[in-house]
């Protein structure tokens, strides 16, 4: 792999700072001096991760999360809660896109809810943490926001807890994964999107607080 070269000087050993790769001292100099031959490089802020106790049907984000199932024709639990306060265009839409692999996410409008768009995803079931179940969590959360990055009407977002509860994946392992694979995707779009974590409960709003303050 090709070391990347500063795009002001060619120095090899530069970084990528936003939308730009600057070595240390280009970077210095064009965020201390008057600035006048560059845009200003945007501020190096991790991504804004925030947590929210309650339904999140009721959010008044512009997209939110499903854990959904293969089928995308509703179910149980959170998707219940969907396409119930969504109303039934959201059903016939989800009976338009031929389902949803696990691990992979598909986009619709939101219909009656608050939130225009509604990010569908199928998350694993739990089978012990030996059958592909963290990478498919993660993948969950990557394309889940990988839809939401590709559309600019999308600056906020909020996910439930997927797979935490019929799919019985354990509650501590999930929510530092979502954390850490909201962190990683997020980096290279600072102040891009603001994510919430919408937690049903007290002791899992909290389980959230705890990882974010120390950072996983
Ligand atoms: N708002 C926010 N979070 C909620 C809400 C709500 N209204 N309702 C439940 N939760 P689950 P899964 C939380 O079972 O484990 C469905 O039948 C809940 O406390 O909804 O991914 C699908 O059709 C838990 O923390 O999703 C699938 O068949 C989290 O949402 C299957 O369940 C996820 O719980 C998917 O199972």
């Amino acid at each position: 792999m090709t070391e990347p070269r500063c795009e002001r000087c060619g120095t090899p050993d530069a970084v990528q700072l936003g939308e730009r790769t600057l070595c240390e001292t280009c970077y210095f100099e064009m965020n201390s001096c008057c600035g006048h031959e560059f845009e200003p490089v945007p501020a190096m802020e991790g991504p804004v991760l925030k947590v929210v106790k309650g339904d999140i049907t009721t959010l008044q984000v512009d997209a939110i999360v499903n854990a959904a199932n293969k089928t995308l024709l509703g179910g149980g639990g959170v998707d219940g809660a969907i396409h119930r306060a969504a109303g039934p265009k959201l059903l016939a839409k989800c009976a338009t896109l031929a389902g949803c692999k696990t691990g992979k996410a598909k986009i619709t409008p939101g219909y009656r809810l608050p939130a225009a768009f509604v990010i569908h995803t199928v998350g694993p079931v739990w089978h012990g943490g030996q059958q592909g179940e963290p990478d498919l969590l993660a993948s969950c959360y990557r394309n889940c926001l990988n839809l939401a990055l590709e559309n600019n009407a999308i600056r906020t977002v909020a996910f439930p807890s997927i797979s935490t509860g019929v799919y019985r994946y354990p509650k501590d392992q999930a929510a530092e994964l979502a954390i850490r694979t909201v962190n990683e995707t997020l980096t290279p779009f600072p102040g891009r999107l603001e994510v919430s974590f919408c937690c049903f409960s007290d002791e899992d709003a909290d389980r959230y607080r705890r990882l974010l303050a120390c950072e996983v």
